[in-house]
């Protein structure tokens, strides 16, 4: 090598989780700071779906942080995709066969965080030739931290994440979300809403689904389910919930991969149930034809 070329410092040795952890709690404490001076506020594919200049600053980042760590690992961050469910699918296409993948959301929930509503999270992935190795989200609100390693458990201020027990619909928690697509996902889950909620205690819509899915690994939630998600919102509270003990999968059953945008997440014991209500009331959110 030419001894005057510049080669890039590469810090060594720091693991996955390290770094993930390090980006989510940085990043989550800047947006956390920034909350109330948001100045540019554009829309994306309508006039609900929002994204500011401090969605945009938090992923650059934990861009920066991530590769100066990682400089041949590849990102895929919902800014740095284009709006619209086809061209994350694309962008997801592209980048799942890569060795190492990071999966970043760096404000799920920013309508929340717009309005000042405290309940909105920084969302990271590792994925390792497509299966997620590492998960964590944070909460800024309430300065917590959810972590999962593959076949490590899931942690919340250290202590061991747990799913919750309720094994009937009667008894159990859930949360859904609202999604943009008005035509088509929207009706659907207000189809599932319409047929759950006689069944269960209650269910509440939140905002941030990485944060519904790390409190269903938490044992807050018994349930969780949307429809028409991003990798991004869902890849971390995976792992979380799989390491909780709980169960994760498309809204037909299938097991999690990156590609499903169609979330089933429960503590398990209820998983059956979730999908058969939603089955029967034909709100799975996926085409018949
Ligand atoms: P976001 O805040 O990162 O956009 C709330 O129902 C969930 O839906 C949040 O996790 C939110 O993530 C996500 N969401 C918002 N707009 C969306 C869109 N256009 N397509 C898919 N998911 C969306
Ligand atoms: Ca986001």
């Amino acid at each position: 090598m030419n001894k005057k070329e510049k080669v890039p410092y590469v810090v060594t040795s720091k693991s996955y989780t390290a770094v993930a952890i390090n980006c989510a709690a940085k990043a989550g404490e800047w947006i956390k700071s920034r909350i109330g001076t948001v100045k540019q506020l554009s829309t994306k594919t309508s006039a609900q779906d929002l994204v500011t200049e401090v969605d945009k600053g938090a992923e650059q980042m934990i861009r920066k942080l991530i590769l100066t760590h990682f400089p041949d690992h590849a990102i895929l961050g919902e800014e740095g995709v284009e709006p619209g469910a086809e061209a994350s699918m694309k962008a997801l296409e592209a980048a799942k066969e890569e060795p190492y993948l990071w999966i970043v959301d760096p404000i799920d929930g920013t309508t929340n965080y717009v309005h000042g509503f405290p309940f909105y999270s920084v969302s990271i992935a590792l994925a390792h030739k497509g299966e997620v190795i590492v998960g964590v989200v944070y909460d800024p609100s309430r300065d917590e931290l959810f972590i999962a390693e593959k076949g490590k458990g899931a942690y919340v201020h250290g202590n061991p994440t747990l799913v919750s027990k309720e094994s009937s619909l009667s008894q159990s928690l859930l949360a859904t979300g609202f999604p943009m697509d008005t035509s088509f996902n929207l009706p659907q889950n207000m189809a599932g809403l319409q047929a759950l909620l006689p069944k269960v205690r209650n269910v509440r819509g939140g905002g941030s689904a990485a944060l519904h899915m790390a409190y269903v690994a938490a044992g807050r939630l018994s349930g969780y389910w949307e429809l028409g998600l991003n990798a991004w919102d869902v890849a971390a509270g995976a792992l979380l919930i799989q390491e909780s003990g709980g169960k994760v999968t498309d809204t037909e059953g299938r097991p999690y991969d990156l590609a499903v945008r169609n979330v089933v997440a429960t503590n398990g014991a209820i998983h059956e149930s979730v999908l058969d209500t939603l089955s029967e009331a034909e709100a799975t959110g996926f085409r018949k034809d």
